[in-house]
């Protein structure tokens, strides 16, 4: 893995949790209690690291560091901030999974702050695992979830930017490259998967998302779907997904992760088995696609491969010491 140089907009963010999180890099050897994609994972595991440091369980921990990136308005692909269908409306995905095989999820969520907390809550106070649009606000607006006023002014504007032409065409490592343009400025975003190991060695996940922006209406990616955006196994590890949800989807990609951990692959080479696997299926229909795995396992140990360059996670031990990680890729460009 190559270490990573921390942009300013990252250290920036850190600075908020300055108070309870190291920002220096972590040993290389120390084990890793809380991971999370991209650049923005480092300010989602500061949150995690508090939420543990007062007692929390993995669960708290990625619940907490989720709401972060979906509190964050300039944060497109996640939360609030989050680029609009195409038809101008923001709907957001989330899951999460504890140790114990309780999952929750919610689909194409509309007007609600904090989806990774309303999956929390179809998990714990409903007898189903997973509840979608129209009813998933209703419910959500029953448990008295915080709403929120969506898009912002910034992604209403993109969104008329791209009816001009209408043109749907994804745009790979679109999470950081805005980030690293503009840093310290409102460009960063990013859809983020965050898995974690508590004190008592219990592990958790979660996954949370505005998907793919200008997507078709209804359409629904992987995080929010339990084996491909994210899956927890505490006898083995966790792993989670970001990229192009239709190609995670697939290969249960998430899963297929876990088990490969669990047939003896370190995280690292289970999550590049799984893209390696993704390649030689779908061959050239995957060259412009981008799609990046990340792991943990009950031990510590962590890894991330991607289809391209660009994926980047944040990596925090038991003091709170975090790393960013540039994942190595199958394609070179
Ligand atoms: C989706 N996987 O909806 C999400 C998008 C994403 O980094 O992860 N972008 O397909």
């Amino acid at each position: 893995m190559t270490a990573y140089q921390p942009t300013r907009r990252a250290l920036l963010g850190a600075a908020a949790f300055a108070a309870t999180a190291t920002d220096v890099l972590a040993d290389e050897t120390s084990p890793a209690v809380m991971v999370s994609t991209w650049d923005f994972g480092r300010v989602a595991n500061a949150a995690g690291i508090e939420a543990r440091r007062n007692g929390g369980s993995a669960l708290d921990m990625v619940e907490a560091g989720g709401r972060i990136a979906e509190a964050d308005p300039t944060n497109t692909s996640v939360g609030i901030g989050g680029f609009p269908d195409r038809d101008g409306k923001v709907t957001l995905d989330a899951c999460i999974m504890n140790w114990a095989g309780d999952i929750g999820a919610v689909c194409a969520l509309e007007d609600i702050a904090h989806p990774v907390s309303v999956a929390r809550a179809v998990m714990e106070r409903t007898p189903h695992t997973m509840l979608v649009g129209e009813g998933a606000r209703r419910f959500a607006l029953d448990q008295g979830f915080e709403t929120a006023a969506m898009p912002t002014p910034r992604a209403e504007a993109a969104w008329r930017e791209w009816l001009k032409t209408a043109n749907y065409a994804p745009v790979i490592n679109r999470e950081n490259s805005e980030w690293r343009a503009t840093p310290g400025g409102p460009g960063n975003h990013d859809t983020i998967g965050l898995l974690a190991l508590d004190a008592d060695g219990r592990m958790a996940g979660a996954c949370t998302t505005s998907g793919l922006a200008f997507k078709m209406r209804g359409r629904v990616g992987d995080s929010p779907i339990i084996g491909a955006g994210l899956y927890v196994d505490d006898e083995t590890g966790a792993a989670t997904a970001t990229g192009v949800g239709e190609d995670v989807v697939r290969v249960a990609g998430s899963h297929s992760v876990v088990e490969a951990m669990r047939h003896g692959a370190d995280p690292q080479a289970a999550c590049r088995a799984v893209i390696e696997r993704l390649a030689r299926l779908r061959g050239d229909k995957v060259a412009r696609s981008q799609v990046a795995f990340l792991a943990l396992d009950k031990r510590g140990r962590f890894g991330g491969f991607a289809l391209r360059p660009g994926f980047t996670y944040a990596v925090t031990d038991a003091s709170g010491a975090t790393r960013m990680v540039a994942a190595p890729s199958l394609f070179e460009a």
